[in-house]
């Protein structure tokens, strides 16, 4: 009789904490079904920080194209500002050199206006200063103004 009940207790105990028992049997499945959860929650977050990195990425292209076109336009017009600047500044250059207004630069001309050039820019080199033979390709001893922007276009510095 007693050891009818041990073996009782015993079995009645084996069934309450056997993974048959609806208690651990729930906290079986609940653990499996948060472990998936959450496995399956972290992958939709992957999924969605994915899609949201791409959506950063198409903005950020976007904003890329903008920029650059923003830039190729400024570009253009600072382009544009420089080459008016330039004319504008090559001009002043001519007719300050050109002291007697005869729309010509002669050679005393231009070397006056070499020596006070290099007066007001004492950084400048000297060598590199235009020969008075680089303004004047048809050796008549006159600078035209079309001679004067004909030399900076060969230069480069206007179109
Ligand atoms: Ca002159
Ligand atoms: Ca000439």
């Amino acid at each position: 009789m007693r050891n009818s009940i041990q073996r009782l207790t015993i079995l009645l105990l084996t069934s309450h904490f056997s993974c048959r028992s609806p208690f651990w049997k729930n906290v079986a499945l609940g653990s499996a079904s948060w472990f998936l959860g959450a496995k399956f929650h972290s992958r939709r977050a992957v999924k969605k920080s994915s899609k949201t990195a791409a959506l950063q990425q198409q903005k950020l292209y976007e904003r890329y194209v903008q920029d650059v076109s923003t830039l190729k336009t400024q570009n253009m017009q600072l382009q544009e500002y420089i080459q008016a600047t330039t004319v504008q500044q090559l001009a002043d250059e001519f007719r300050q050199a050109d002291t007697n207004q005869d729309n010509k630069v002669s050679r005393l001309e231009f070397e006056q206006y070499k020596r006070q050039y290099l007066k007001m820019h004492p950084e400048a080199d000297p060598s590199m200063f235009p020969r008075f033979e680089d303004f004047d390709p048809d050796h008549n001893g006159m600078v035209t103004f079309t001679e004067h922007e004909d030399y900076y276009r060969k230069q480069g510095m206007i179109a």
